[in-house]
Formats: structure tokens, sequence, C-alpha cells
């Protein structure tokens, strides 16, 4: 059944290059193993590479074949991949979507196939909530929050004013919506605190380096950078210093991830927070996977343990990061 399935799925006109879905395991009887089929949204920073990684690890660790397409950032990309993985009638499809609305058509069409979705770190919007099993992620909005509370301790007692400069993250993706939205709540009513831009960098390192020179070039001095990961606030780093100013030190700099260039940075001084956003939940996946092709119910919402990395810890003894 599964040979017509991808018979089907290339009649659909899907491109070699971009949409076949590529099996990690080689050959061998798969008619035991479960299938699971994975939209991954691009490759456009480290946390994703250590989540695909994560990902293609547990899969391999668990004898699940895993079916794997990188959308590069399209969301057309990845709808033509779960169509795919529809028409090859894989056990479980599992994907990261890019942005939160546009989704309700695809699921649908594996809804009536009867194939169990599992979302995985970022949140869709539907009112249709049995389009899908569960999530496994991240609390972004609890992730600006806590953004907001370090910027609160480190400023206890200052009376002055403090300029706020923001790189959000993809537009319209439940991480950039929550991170954005906690860290204004969390600095609510305190008057101090202004927000003269929010500019996207796309959660890339490139755009990051663009925006912050923009900022640097069009809004007057900045006394925090709020970013939204840790490729725009590398790159924003690069600006400042070929700007002449000192992240860290003349720019409060506040990150989210927790990869391992961050947090070098930070013991270096040139951060003074990273909020962790880990992408090392493949083994979850998986887990969460096996239930669901054994027809078992999954909680509709799993969360991550995460924590919050500053200039007030001792982080000498941290082991390395693995993204
Ligand atoms: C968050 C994840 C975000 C990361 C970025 O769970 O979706 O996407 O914060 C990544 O680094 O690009």
């Amino acid at each position: 059944m599964r040979l017509a399935g991808l018979a089907l799925a290339f009649v659909l006109g899907l491109s070699a290059c971009q949409n076949e879905p590529v099996a990690s395991q080689e050959g061998g009887d798969t008619g035991s193993a479960l299938v699971l089929g994975f939209s991954q949204l691009g490759s456009e920073s480290a946390w994703r590479t250590g989540n695909t990684r994560s990902i293609q690890q547990a899969a391999e660790k668990a004898g699940v074949q895993l079916m794997f397409n990188n959308a590069q950032q399209k969301q057309e990309n990845q709808i033509k991949a779960i169509r795919s993985y529809i028409a090859y009638r894989v056990d479980v499809i599992a994907f990261a979507p890019i942005v939160e609305d546009g989704w309700d058509s695809v699921l649908s069409e594996a809804k009536e196939a009867g194939i169990p979705v599992l979302l995985c770190d970022r949140m869709i919007e539907t009112s249709h909530k049995d389009l899908y099993a569960g999530f496994i992620g991240s609390d972004f909005y609890q992730e600006g929050i806590k953004a907001g509370h370090f910027l609160l301790k480190k400023t206890n007692g200052q009376i002055r004013n403090y300029r706020i400069a923001e790189l959000s993250g993809t537009a319209k993706s439940s991480p950039m919506r929550g991170r954005y939205e906690g860290f204004r709540e969390a600095i609510a009513g305190d008057r101090r605190f202004e927000i003269v831009c929010s500019l996207s960098g796309d959660f890339l390192r490139s755009k990051g380096k663009q925006r912050m020179k923009q900022i640097l070039d069009s809004y007057g001095d900045i006394d925090v950078l709020y970013s939204h990961n840790d490729s725009m606030t590398l790159g924003a780093i690069e600006a400042m210093e070929e700007a002449g100013v000192v992240p860290g030190v003349d720019v409060i700099v506040i990150s989210v991830d927790g990869e391992q260039g961050a947090i070098d940075a930070l013991k270096a001084g040139k951060i003074n927070c990273v909020v962790e956003c880990t992408p090392l939940m493949g083994d979850k996946v998986i887990d969460l996977a096996k239930q669901l092709a054994a027809g078992e119910s999954i909680p509709e919402m799993s969360y991550n343990e995460e924590r919050v990395f500053s200039e007030y810890d001792d982080l000498r003894d941290l082991a390395p990061r693995g993204y």
C-alpha cells in the first residue's frame, strides 16, 4: 500500500529537490517500524539545526522510519510535504508550523485520512482543535515574561528612562507573538521603559545585524536590546561592535534560545540575559508519536522545562549546549 502511496505522491507533482520526503533509514523491512512524516520549517538558526538533529537522532535510536523534509522557510513546501505524507499513508505526521495560520485545509485532509498530527515547536491558530492531537514545545509568552523580569531586576532602583529596541522573529509565528506580548506584559506600567522600535529580523543572524545597523543609524541612543532569538542577537552584537557600541555595557542585551554562541557571549559580558528555549525535544516527539500510532491520546499541550541564564549566574560548569 505504501509503495502506491509514494507513487501517488510523485504524481502530485512534488519537485524532487524540495519536497520529496526523505526516509532516514536505509532499506530493511519497514513493515513493522512506525513511519513518521516530519515537515521541518527550515534551517534558519542554530536552534533549528539542533532541533532537526535531535529529532533525527531520536528516530534512529527508536527504530522509527523518519520521512523528513526541510521546507526552506516556505509554508507551501510544508503543505506539499504533509500532502505527500498523507499519500504515503504514514502512521503519524509531525511538523513545526512556520506561521500560525493557513493549516486547516491540509490538516483536514490528514484527519480524513485518519492520520494523527503532532505539532512540534510552534503552534497554529485554528478554530478546529480536533485537527491536531497535541503540541510539544515551549511557552513563548512565558519566555517574554522572563525576559521582561530580567530587565526589571537589572534596572531595579534606577531612576532614569530606558529606550528599548526589539528585534522580532518571523512575522505571524507563535514564538514571535508570544515573546512580543509576554515582554510587554512584564514591563507594563513601568514608565521608565519605552520600546522605541520593533523590527523583524526573521530569526536570521544576517537580518539581525542589518536591522541593528538600521536601529543605530535611525533611532538614536538605545539602552536595551530585546531580541527574539540568539541568531539575531549575535548579528546585532557584530553591528554594535562595528559602530563602537559595547554590547552588554552600553546596551543591556536580552536574548532567547540558549545556543552555545549566545552562552559564550554571555560569559564574555556581551549579553546580559539568555532565556532558554530548548530545541532538544526529539525523544519527546518520538514518544508522543509512538503513543499516537498506538491509538493512545496525548496531552493537548506538552511544555519543555526551561531556565534563564544571566550575568547573575556562575556558568563556569554549564554543560555544552548541544546547539
Ligand atoms: C522557537 C523556535 C524559534 C527559535 C529560533 O521554539 O521556533 O525558531 O527561537 C528559531 O531560533 O528560528
